[in-house]
């Protein structure tokens, strides 16, 4: 071995590629953040994360969700769980990309050093449109919020990877072009790499800065748009609503910290397949409706409001990843059209025996019209809460179907064909429950230590929660103090046969670790299932159950029944 070999400068490799493909991939992702801000491009982070939960296996996305759960949002408190958990599948998302662009840098200068290739602009260049066209077609086949033209959509992205793959050449061909001649000493070498770390830093800088300003400037311009988007309410009319709550006059209360009967609209769980929930204009929107019916048709939105008397409901809905005390539950006011009442009108043919529902994000359910015939509550849903449906929440139509879980029930519905056959749906093809039937359960929500209260001599400690057994009814809940006898709690009036019952406990005072048990019986008598099982694949059930300290010592609030 000659002396010059053994100081030549070593050229960037597996590593320098790494720390490359990452310094250019950020200031990228925040370019098309930007993009998609100020032209409805399609942001790339978002579409893939949407493509791998769509396209993995059932049990793979499965296990994700309960990592993120079980490791992240609970044991950090980090909130509701719908919520954040979207804010992390975001963040998973561009971490993805990222983690792409890293790979992609490491993978081309272990190549261009391997290879000895000189022409690393083609190369480059080369695998960032390869890497651009398999990101236009992920993102052409589950973005549905991109408002951009879908050939520029295209071009945008094939540009944005072969940047990629151009500047991970041009950095390159200037690291190993800065010294063309091999160090002939070690101090040569030593110079060298310094030189290079000093490029490197400088390259840093401007991406680290680019990214800063991209991503800052996209969030700017975000939440001045919020502010002034203008609200749907003002194009629809929802007649009728009612003025109060019908179990106003209820004599039970909720102990005090029992989660609000009604949920806040803004607090509403939300579970997507999509990173983003898509767009779709009120006006121009259409329903479609096919397949096995006498005459095909498309519908507005307007003539679902004005041709039908709106009907409310009062419904609580509940994620069939919802757990035992979990909060992927929550009621609002639905307001709509009853479908059977469309049913008749589209003359459905008699050899049709579901409904093929499929929704703007391309998720879909089948519902049987013997179904929909017997239960008359089923129904096409146009307003939440009193005002046209939240875009989140599945502007402008989704589908009540009572004692079923969410999985069932299709937001964004933009077709419904008519069909002589059952096929599986959406979740139901991961495997998720065929029928999706409400699992009866109970949940305890607070042992009100500081809402104690006196009544005749003695203090109590006001306990509560809900019950739900979809349509099924709530008949008795008991609950069981450090598993001693099944005692009956008061059951409040609910808000309709489709919601939750809010029930309460008051127990007398004893001071001590205390372990609280809950259990409910539907309308009939049914039991819960006390036994535990995780909520894949047909729901959770189990008894839910907390433990609290009670003090040796409280203060009464008052001398008063609640
Ligand atoms: N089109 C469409 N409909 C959908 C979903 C979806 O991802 N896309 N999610 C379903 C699930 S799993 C649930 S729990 C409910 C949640 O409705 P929400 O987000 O309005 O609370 O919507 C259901 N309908
Ligand atoms: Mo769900």
């Amino acid at each position: 071995m000659s002396e010059e070999a053994k100081y030549y400068t070593k050229q960037p490799g597996i590593l320098t590629g790494a720390l490359v493909g990452g310094m250019v991939t950020a200031p990228l992702i925040a370019l098309m953040y930007l993009a998609d801000i100020l032209a409805g491009l399609p942001f790339i982070p978002f579409d893939v994360f949407d493509w791998l939960a769509r396209n993995l296996p059932g049990d793979v996305i499965r296990f994700g969700i309960n990592l993120m759960i079980d490791y992240v949002i609970t044991p950090l408190e980090l909130g509701e769980t719908s919520s954040v958990a979207k804010t992390l599948e975001h963040i998973q998302g561009i971490g993805i990309v990222f983690g792409i662009g890293v790979i992609t840098g490491a993978v081309m200068y272990k190549l261009f050093t391997l290879f000895q290739i000189r022409q690393v602009y083609v190369v480059g260049g080369g695998i960032g449109l390869l890497i651009g066209v398999m990101m236009a077609a992920i993102s052409q086949s589950v973005n549905f919020t991109a408002t951009a033209d879908p050939t520029l959509q295209v071009l945008w992205i094939l540009f944005v990877f072969i940047v990629l793959g151009g500047s991970l050449s041009w950095i390159y061909s200037d690291l190993t072009t800065v010294h063309p001649t091999p160090a002939k000493t070690e101090e040569d070498q030593r110079l060298q790499l310094i030189n290079r770390r000093q490029f490197l830093v400088r390259i840093g800088g401007a991406t680290a800065t680019i990214t800063v300003m991209g991503a800052g400037l996209g969030t700017i311009i975000r939440e001045q748009e919020e502010q002034d988007a203008p609200v749907q309410r003002s194009t629809l009319t929802v007649a009728d609503l009612p003025a109060d709550l019908p179990n106003m006059s209820a004599d039970v209360t909720p102990a005090p910290g029992t989660r609000p009967e009604y949920t806040p609209l803004d607090d509403h769980y939300r579970i997507d397949i999509s990173s983003r929930p898509p767009v779709i204009d009120g006006e121009s929107y259409r329903l479609r409706v096919y397949g096995l019916v006498e005459q095909e048709r498309e519908i507005s939105l307007r003539e679902l409001q004005e041709n039908y008397e709106p009907v409310n409901r009062y419904v609580t809905m509940s994620c069939i990843s919802n757990r035992i005390g979990g909060d992927l539950i929550s009621t609002t006011l639905w307001t709509g059209v009853p479908l059977h009442l469309l049913l008749d009108d589209w003359q459905v043919k008699p050899e049709a025996t579901y409904l093929k529902i499929t929704s703007a994000d391309s998720f879909d359910e089948y519902v049987s019209i013997d179904l929909i015939r017997q239960d008359p509550r089923i129904m096409l849903t146009y307003a939440w809460d009193g005002v046209p449906l939240k875009q989140k929440h599945g502007f402008p139509l989704r589908i009540h179907i009572p004692d079923h879980y969410g999985m069932k029930q299709p937001k964004w519905i933009t077709d419904i064909e008519a069909v002589d056959y059952w096929d599986e749906g959406y979740w139901v093809r991961r495997r998720w429950s065929a029928s999706a039937r409400v699992k009866t359960t109970s949940v305890i929500d607070t042992v009100a230590v500081d809402h104690a209260f006196e009544r005749d001599g003695q203090v109590y400690i006001p306990i509560g929660g809900i019950a739900y057994s979809g349509a099924k009814g709530i008949s008795k809940v008991e609950i069981r103090i450090n598993s001693g006898d099944w005692q009956e709690a008061m059951l409040r009036e609910p808000l309709s046969d489709t919601t939750w019952v809010i029930w309460r406990y008051d127990m007398p005072f004893e001071p001590g670790d205390m372990s609280f048990e809950v259990r409910t019986y539907e309308g009939d008598g049914t039991p819960q299932i006390e036994s535990p099982a995780g909520t894949f694949p047909d729901g959770a059930t189990g008894i839910h159950s907390v433990r609290t300290r009670i003090p040796q010592t409280i203060t009464p609030e008052s001398t008063d029944t609640p």
